[in-house]
Protein backbone atom coordinates (compact mmCIF):
# COMPACT_ATOMS: atom_id res chain seq x y z
CA UNK A 1 0.00 0.00 0.00
CA UNK A 2 1.16 3.21 -0.39
CA UNK A 3 2.84 5.70 1.84
CA UNK A 4 3.60 9.39 1.81
CA UNK A 5 5.64 11.63 3.97
CA UNK A 6 3.95 14.26 6.37
CA UNK A 7 5.44 16.82 9.08
CA UNK A 8 3.77 18.91 11.06
CA UNK A 9 6.21 22.48 10.82
CA UNK A 10 7.58 24.47 13.58
CA UNK A 11 4.61 27.15 13.32
CA UNK A 12 2.03 24.28 14.31
CA UNK A 13 4.20 22.72 16.80
CA UNK A 14 4.29 26.42 18.50
CA UNK A 15 0.73 26.88 17.85
CA UNK A 16 -0.56 23.65 19.15
CA UNK A 17 -1.72 22.11 16.46
CA UNK A 18 -0.27 18.91 16.47
CA UNK A 19 -3.14 16.64 17.61
CA UNK A 20 -5.30 18.67 15.05
CA UNK A 21 -3.26 17.54 12.31
CA UNK A 22 -2.38 14.19 13.42
CA UNK A 23 -6.29 13.96 14.00
CA UNK A 24 -7.34 15.03 10.29
CA UNK A 25 -4.99 11.99 8.86
CA UNK A 26 -6.16 9.61 11.30
CA UNK A 27 -9.42 10.09 10.82
CA UNK A 28 -9.85 9.93 7.38
CA UNK A 29 -8.52 6.04 7.98
CA UNK A 30 -4.86 6.71 7.08
CA UNK A 31 -2.74 4.39 9.08
CA UNK A 32 0.31 6.23 11.04
CA UNK A 33 3.28 4.01 10.64
CA UNK A 34 6.06 6.34 12.53
CA UNK A 35 6.37 9.56 14.07
CA UNK A 36 9.53 11.70 15.37
CA UNK A 37 9.56 14.79 16.97
CA UNK A 38 12.89 16.51 15.38
CA UNK A 39 15.27 20.09 15.60
CA UNK A 40 15.58 20.14 11.75
CA UNK A 41 19.23 20.78 11.37
CA UNK A 42 20.33 23.27 8.31
CA UNK A 43 21.67 20.31 6.30
CA UNK A 44 18.78 18.28 6.60
CA UNK A 45 16.72 21.37 5.96
CA UNK A 46 18.43 22.33 2.65
CA UNK A 47 18.40 18.46 1.10
CA UNK A 48 14.45 18.11 2.05
CA UNK A 49 13.82 21.31 0.10
CA UNK A 50 16.52 21.06 -2.60
CA UNK A 51 14.10 21.26 -5.44
CA UNK A 52 13.43 24.94 -4.33
CA UNK A 53 17.08 26.37 -3.95
CA UNK A 54 17.57 29.32 -6.07
CA UNK A 55 13.87 30.65 -5.32
CA UNK A 56 13.49 33.58 -3.66
CA UNK A 57 12.00 32.35 -0.28
CA UNK A 58 14.52 29.46 -0.30
CA UNK A 59 16.43 31.20 2.70
CA UNK A 60 13.84 32.13 4.82
CA UNK A 61 12.28 28.57 4.19
CA UNK A 62 15.00 27.05 5.39
CA UNK A 63 15.46 29.33 8.30
CA UNK A 64 11.99 28.35 9.49
CA UNK A 65 11.83 25.00 9.09
CA UNK A 66 15.02 25.00 11.09
CA UNK A 67 13.55 27.30 13.46
CA UNK A 68 12.32 24.86 16.14
CA UNK A 69 10.98 20.99 16.95
CA UNK A 70 8.66 19.62 14.08
CA UNK A 71 6.88 16.71 13.83
CA UNK A 72 7.57 13.83 11.30
CA UNK A 73 5.41 11.19 9.80
CA UNK A 74 5.02 8.56 7.72
CA UNK A 75 1.50 7.74 7.08
CA UNK A 76 -0.29 4.38 4.79
CA UNK A 77 -3.06 3.86 2.66
CA UNK A 78 -5.01 3.64 -0.73
CA UNK A 79 -3.81 6.84 -2.73
CA UNK A 80 -2.58 8.08 0.58
CA UNK A 81 -0.33 10.69 -1.41
CA UNK A 82 -2.66 12.56 -3.01
CA UNK A 83 -5.20 12.14 -0.32
CA UNK A 84 -3.03 14.14 2.04
CA UNK A 85 -2.35 16.80 -0.48
CA UNK A 86 -6.38 17.36 -0.96
CA UNK A 87 -6.28 17.26 2.74
CA UNK A 88 -4.11 19.75 3.45
CA UNK A 89 -5.06 22.44 0.55
CA UNK A 90 -3.64 24.42 -1.36
CA UNK A 91 0.22 25.77 -0.66
CA UNK A 92 -1.11 29.56 0.10
CA UNK A 93 -3.54 29.05 2.79
CA UNK A 94 -5.86 32.30 1.02
CA UNK A 95 -6.64 30.18 -1.45
CA UNK A 96 -6.93 27.09 0.10
CA UNK A 97 -10.74 25.72 0.89
CA UNK A 98 -12.46 25.84 3.81
CA UNK A 99 -12.21 22.46 5.47
CA UNK A 100 -8.63 21.67 4.23
CA UNK A 101 -6.20 21.71 7.31
CA UNK A 102 -4.10 24.72 5.52
CA UNK A 103 -7.78 26.57 4.66
CA UNK A 104 -8.64 26.32 8.66
CA UNK A 105 -5.62 26.80 10.16
CA UNK A 106 -2.79 28.29 8.14
CA UNK A 107 -1.95 31.91 7.99
CA UNK A 108 0.38 32.78 5.68
CA UNK A 109 2.29 30.88 2.20
CA UNK A 110 5.42 30.64 4.53
CA UNK A 111 3.78 29.51 7.88
CA UNK A 112 1.49 26.73 6.26
CA UNK A 113 1.83 24.26 9.08
CA UNK A 114 1.68 21.39 7.23
CA UNK A 115 4.48 19.46 4.26
CA UNK A 116 3.03 16.34 2.04
CA UNK A 117 4.81 14.76 -0.03
CA UNK A 118 3.68 15.77 -3.49
CA UNK A 119 4.66 12.19 -5.27
CA UNK A 120 5.90 8.79 -5.26
CA UNK A 121 9.22 9.80 -6.27
CA UNK A 122 9.24 12.66 -3.14
CA UNK A 123 7.46 10.36 -1.03
CA UNK A 124 10.49 7.62 -1.06
CA UNK A 125 12.78 10.18 -0.89
CA UNK A 126 11.43 11.80 1.95
CA UNK A 127 10.76 8.67 4.18
CA UNK A 128 14.41 7.80 3.84
CA UNK A 129 15.89 11.32 4.62
CA UNK A 130 13.88 11.58 7.79
CA UNK A 131 13.22 7.94 8.86
CA UNK A 132 15.59 4.68 9.70
CA UNK A 133 13.32 1.35 8.20
CA UNK A 134 13.74 0.02 11.93
CA UNK A 135 11.43 3.25 12.77
CA UNK A 136 8.91 2.14 10.39
CA UNK A 137 6.60 -0.22 12.14
CA UNK A 138 4.28 -2.67 9.85
CA UNK A 139 0.86 -3.39 11.74
CA UNK A 140 -2.66 -4.70 11.05
CA UNK A 141 -5.43 -2.29 11.50
CA UNK A 142 -8.41 -4.88 11.62
CA UNK A 143 -11.02 -1.88 10.34
CA UNK A 144 -8.77 -1.56 6.89
CA UNK A 145 -11.53 -3.55 5.18
CA UNK A 146 -14.20 -0.99 6.34
CA UNK A 147 -12.22 2.29 4.75
CA UNK A 148 -10.51 1.06 1.60
P1 LIG B 1 3.67 22.44 -0.98
O1 LIG B 1 4.19 22.46 0.44
O2 LIG B 1 2.22 22.81 -1.05
O3 LIG B 1 4.03 21.20 -1.73
P2 LIG B 1 5.80 23.72 -2.46
O4 LIG B 1 6.48 22.39 -2.51
O5 LIG B 1 5.60 24.48 -3.71
O6 LIG B 1 4.42 23.63 -1.70
O7 LIG B 1 6.65 24.67 -1.50
C1 LIG B 1 7.31 24.15 -0.38
C2 LIG B 1 7.18 25.12 0.75
O8 LIG B 1 7.82 26.34 0.40
C3 LIG B 1 5.73 25.51 1.05
N1 LIG B 1 5.10 24.60 1.97
C4 LIG B 1 5.88 26.88 1.64
O9 LIG B 1 6.15 26.80 3.03
C5 LIG B 1 7.10 27.42 0.93
N2 LIG B 1 6.74 28.30 -0.16
C6 LIG B 1 6.38 27.94 -1.42
N3 LIG B 1 6.14 29.02 -2.19
C7 LIG B 1 6.38 30.09 -1.39
C8 LIG B 1 6.32 31.50 -1.57
N4 LIG B 1 5.99 32.03 -2.75
N5 LIG B 1 6.62 32.29 -0.51
C9 LIG B 1 6.97 31.78 0.69
N6 LIG B 1 7.06 30.45 0.93
C10 LIG B 1 6.76 29.62 -0.08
Amino acid sequence: MERTFVMVKPDAVQRGLIGEIIKRLEIKGFKLLGLKMIRINEELARRHYAEHEGKPFFEELVSFITSGPAVAMVWEGNNVIASVRSLMGDTDPVKAAPGTIRGDLGASMSRNVIHGSDGPEAAEREINLFFKETEILEYEKTLNSWIF
